[in-house]
């Protein structure tokens, strides 16, 4: 079908405009709740056009910046470009963009980090401001001007809503058989008119298909043929299989011991190379009939599901590979009753993760040996991404995992520290840390039994006996024994990197 057949509302056809018309809609100063999550269904037209005026007016000494808020992380076209034009003052949430990244350690970007299931509730609490344009990627209108969401869905629900104005694009490159994959759930609210969430299985449908919007709102429509952000994943390397064979060596034990279900619980992974490996893994595992509530589908539980090994996945965002990506838009038909994607205030939703029991697992930066969880800030003070979904997971999570190399930056940084210079996921969230070098349960545990599992357990060789040493000095001279540290040197070792380039100190 022709990109003209996908806007099947009279009324909104008559909007089309080129992008560099809706862009210049979006005034200096605005606040735009854009699309996107995990680099899917992000508008791939308007912010390009939108970054090329902003440089032009910085250039030109009249400042332009714009306040930008999507799902999560988006990709070059969005976050890169208009970084790179210093066109975004602020940006909420999660983001991995290299040139923001950039300019937010550099101090010149405000980055708000917050829990990616709070977002929506945010908003419509109202102190973040108004929400001036919506703009938001979709694959299809129908003729009564409902919207057929693309490869996310995200805050869409919430930027459709809130927002004074809304320009769509329209990809013509997004399968026309995702139509049927949403779950839109309308039910939220504000406290006190709350009600449960009527969802018990990963798999129900509790709202609709399509999202809504009053086509009068609606200012421009931009027609876009533009491939998502897919960027390929690295084939497991050792350090991945051996992580992710702990953990199923785990999972075993743990439905040995009648703790778990067969079949497991639904499953959510984080994002990265580790947890994708991990659901490789699970491919080969002897677990069968699993399920996924989790935020992103990657590559390794595309192929789950279809081995059959999965039954059914709730997210709220693809996150592929452009061989995988390709797969999903050839067959969005036959996997449209096995993958619901819904708005990630419901994909996260703390109610739903803890109600279901679902088993999380996150990358970390680094934990430390009482089991507190940097996921977020090298040396305490630059940040890598952000905090994302593992929040919403972790302190919910029936048992939250936290997978991480044991070292990092060619063994220069052990990934087990005596503190951990920023926290993400108190002690009290963190129930199970593996390493390549093994795993520690942690549940159950004090606080300096918890340590010396961490220590023998996860630590890389090269530092477990300074780790070792560390623990036995402030059993000795910490100012309590509860969780006994060495204030003049819990910090020392990143302080140690910060100056030498290594954690290790010099023989
Ligand atoms: O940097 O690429 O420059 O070499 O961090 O590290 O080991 O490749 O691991 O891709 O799994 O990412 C925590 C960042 C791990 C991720 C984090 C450096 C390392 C490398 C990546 P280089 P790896 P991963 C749901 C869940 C928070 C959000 C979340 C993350 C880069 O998992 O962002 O969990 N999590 N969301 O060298 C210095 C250390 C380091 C370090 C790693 N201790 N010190 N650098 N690195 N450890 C999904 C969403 O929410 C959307």
């Amino acid at each position: 079908m022709t990109s003209e057949g996908r806007i099947r509302h009279a009324g909104l056809r008559r909007k089309v405009v080129p992008a560099e018309e809706a862009a210049a809609l979006i005034t200096p100063g605005s606040t735009v709740g854009m699309s996107g999550f995990t680099g899917a269904g992000y508008p791939k037209a308007v912010p390009l056009a939108l970054a090329r005026r902003i440089a032009e007016a910085n250039a030109a000494g009249t400042p332009f910046r714009i306040n930008v808020w999507t799902g999560a992380s988006t990709a070059p076209e969005l976050d890169g470009a208009l970084a790179a034009a210093d066109g975004i003052e602020l940006r909420l949430p999660y983001q991995s963009d290299p040139v923001s990244r950039e300019k937010i350690n550099a101090g010149t970007m405000e980055y708000i980090d917050v829990h990616l299931s709070h977002v929506a509730q945010m908003a419509w609490e109202g102190f973040l401001g108004p929400l001036d344009v919506a703009l938001v990627e979709v694959s299809a209108i129908t003729a009564d001007g409902d919207l057929v969401p693309s490869s996310s869905i995200g805050n869409n629900k919430t930027w459709l809503d809130r927002a004074d104005a809304v320009v769509l694009e329209v990809n013509a490159w997004q399968s026309e058989d995702l139509e049927g994959m949403h779950d839109v759930y309308y039910g939220t609210a504000l406290p006190p008119d709350r009600r449960p969430i009527p969802l018990t299985r990963p798999g129900d449908r509790i709202g609709v298909p399509h999202l809504r919007c009053p086509p009068e709102k609606v200012v421009a429509v931009v027609e876009t043929d533009a491939p998502d952000r897919n960027s390929p994943f690295k084939a497991p390397d050792e350090a991945s299989r051996r992580i992710a064979g702990h953990l199923i060596e785990f999972l075993e034990h743990e439905v040995g011991r009648g703790r778990v279900p067969p079949g497991l619980l639904p499953l959510q992974s984080g994002v990265g190379n580790v947890a994708n490996a991990v659901l490789a893994e699970l491919a080969q595992s002897p677990f069968e009939d699993l399920a996924a509530y989790t935020e992103v589908i990657q590559d390794g539980m595309l192929e789950l599901l279809q081995s059959g090994r999965m039954s059914v996945a709730s997210a709220t965002a693809f996150s592929l590979s452009e061989a995988a990506a390709a797969h999903v838009n050839d067959n969005a038909a036959d996997y449209r009753d096995r993958i619901v994607l819904r708005p990630q205030e419901i994909s996260n939703h703390p109610e739903i993760v803890r109600r279901l029991g679902v088993l999380a697992m996150n990358g970390v930066i680094e934990a430390d040996i009482y089991g507190n969880v940097n996921s977020t800030h090298l040396m305490g003070s630059r940040i890598q991404n952000g905090i994302g979904g593992s929040g919403d997971f972790a302190r919910n999570a029936y048992i939250s995992f936290f997978v991480t190399p044991s070292t990092a930056k060619g063994g220069a940084i052990s990934s087990i520290v005596p503190m951990v210079s920023h926290v993400d996921h108190t002690e009290h969230d963190v129930h199970v840390v593996v390493t390549e070098q093994g795993l520690a349960d942690l549940r159950g545990l004090a606080p300096r039994k918890r340590a010396r599992l961490l220590i023998d357990n996860c630590t890389h060789p090269d530092y477990r006996p300074l780790l070792e040493d560390y623990l036995d000095r402030a059993l000795e001279g910490a100012y309590g024994r509860h969780t006994p540290h060495l204030l003049e040197e819990a910090l020392s070792w990143h302080a140690r990197f910060v100056r030498t380039g290594s954690m290790a100190p010099r023989s």
